[in-house]
């Protein structure tokens, strides 16, 4: 440890014992037994150190420390039938900007199906001048890009009406993740099959029970979306497609079909049952706007947040994540007041084009009331607003792209908990 003794930013506690504390109760002749101070306690040699570990390759696949058994994806509520259902992401428990495969949020709405790769065919039809039938070997052959991208669903955030303070982050902003996507460019695809004139919007459709299926017009399809069958480097989870997914860069994350069967192009939308009854936005006029595709600039304070406890006064760093689906985010302000006064955080580089960002700053809790928020700003010059702004002009009848400013209240006690 670094810091001088009394003046160092996790304060005189842990220079006494509190560090040591842990090492100690670890020890089988534990330091403390014998009278000794902390320093000594924690120079123990411990038992861990005194044998051999695991050999090499046991399990095959790693697998997280046994201790961290408490991290994992979870359900906001209990879905009232099993197999649609969604997982949220923890992010509280993440670090930097990439979400661990096994840790990826989940939404299905009929299961995950077990598909077998050798069988499993990807349609290309409707107006094109070559139809095709691929194998997934077929796929592979294709020239091949790598993107690191965000997906969020734009059910993340059901607070058009305010939510539970109990709210931790994984509930209130879990329904998001960022990965390392690989896989063959649909304007490849597109190429190969020879796309008619008349070709304006393109049906994708998922061999799950769900057969979820959405019509992606042309412009969306020809900018940078992908066929993924990799994700953070190996073949991707069956919970996010396996084999094959679609994977639409900043557009809401039911567009990017999972266990992708069919592509099929036709010159108007197919009105399919996800963008007809749902996945439309109820405006307070009784209107509904439809294909609201880009998830708009948001941030998210991860640490502290919702069910935290501080237990110390003095330094923490506030940390968090922002994205934008229509570019980068350039800014994120931080404040610790509710609003009153805003501070700029750091950006870890690289800031890359519809991936999470992720921001930190430096803060000193006093002990006092806090109110925690942050608020992106991204390359087009869009300020992530505020809730009143939001309803203002979209009501509460909504479900879906709730994008407003979050905020975390910190307790003189050090409670922390969702203040939406
Ligand atoms: N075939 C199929 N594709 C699907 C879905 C589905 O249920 N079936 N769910 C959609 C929704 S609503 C979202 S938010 C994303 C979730 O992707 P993930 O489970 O990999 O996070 O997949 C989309 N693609
Ligand atoms: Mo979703």
């Amino acid at each position: 440890m670094s810091f001088a003794s009394s003046g160092g930013r996790l304060g005189r506690r842990q220079f006494l014992g509190g560090a040591a504390a842990g090492l100690v109760a670890g020890t089988a002749s534990g330091a403390a037994a014998q009278g000794q101070g902390p320093l000594q306690g924690a120079l123990q040699v411990p038992a861990w150190t005194r044998e051999q570990g695991e050999g090499v390759a046991s399990p095959p696949y790693g697998v997280p420390s046994p201790f961290e058994k408490a991290v994992g994806r979870r359900p906001r509520t209990k879905p009232a039938f099993p197999t649609a259902a969604s997982t949220g992401t923890p992010l509280q428990d993440l670090h930097g900007i990439i979400t661990p495969s096994g840790l990826h949020y989940e939404r299905h709405h009929a299961g995950v199906p077990a598909i077998d790769p050798e069988q499993h065919r990807l349609v290309i039809h409707g107006l094109v001048d070559r139809p095709l039938v691929l194998t997934m070997n077929d796929i592979a052959r294709f020239p091949s890009v790598s993107r690191l991208w965000f997906l969020e669903c734009s059910g993340n955030t059901p607070q058009w009406t305010g939510g539970s303070a109990k709210w931790t982050v994984q509930e209130t902003h879990g329904l998001i993740s960022c990965s390392e996507w690989t896989g063959v460019r649909l304007s490849t695809l597109l190429d190969e099959v020879g796309l008619r004139p008349q070709g304006r919007w393109i049906l994708a459709e998922g061999a799950d029970g769900a057969a979820m299926s959405r019509s992606i017009p042309l412009d969306v399809a020809l900018d940078d979306a992908l066929i993924a069958y990799a994700q953070n480097g190996e073949h991707l989870r069956p919970e996010q497609g396996y084999p094959l997914r679609l994977v639409l860069p900043g557009i809401e994350g039911n567009m990017s079909i999972k266990w992708l069967r069919r592509l099929k192009v036709g010159d108007q939308p197919f009105q399919t049952r996800e963008e007809t009854s749902k996945y439309t936005d109820l405006m307070p006029d009784g209107t509904a706007r439809q294909f609201t595709f880009v998830m708009e600039a948001k941030s998210v304070i991860t640490s502290p947040s919702g069910g935290h406890q501080l237990r110390d006064k003095g330094f923490y760093e506030i940390r968090g994540l922002a994205w934008s689906g229509r570019g980068r985010i350039t800014a994120v302000d931080v404040s610790t007041d509710g609003g009153a006064t805003w501070r700029r955080a750091e950006l870890q580089a690289p800031v890359l084009s519809r991936c999470l960002t992720r921001f930190r700053l430096p803060w000193t809790w006093e002990g006092g009331p806090a109110l925690l928020q942050s608020r992106a700003v991204d390359e087009t010059g869009y300020v992530q607003p505020v809730r009143q702004q939001l309803v203002d002009v979209r009501g509460v009848n909504s479900q879906y792209h709730f994008n407003g400013i979050q905020t975390w209240k910190v307790e003189p006690t050090g409670e922390v908990s969702n203040a939406a």
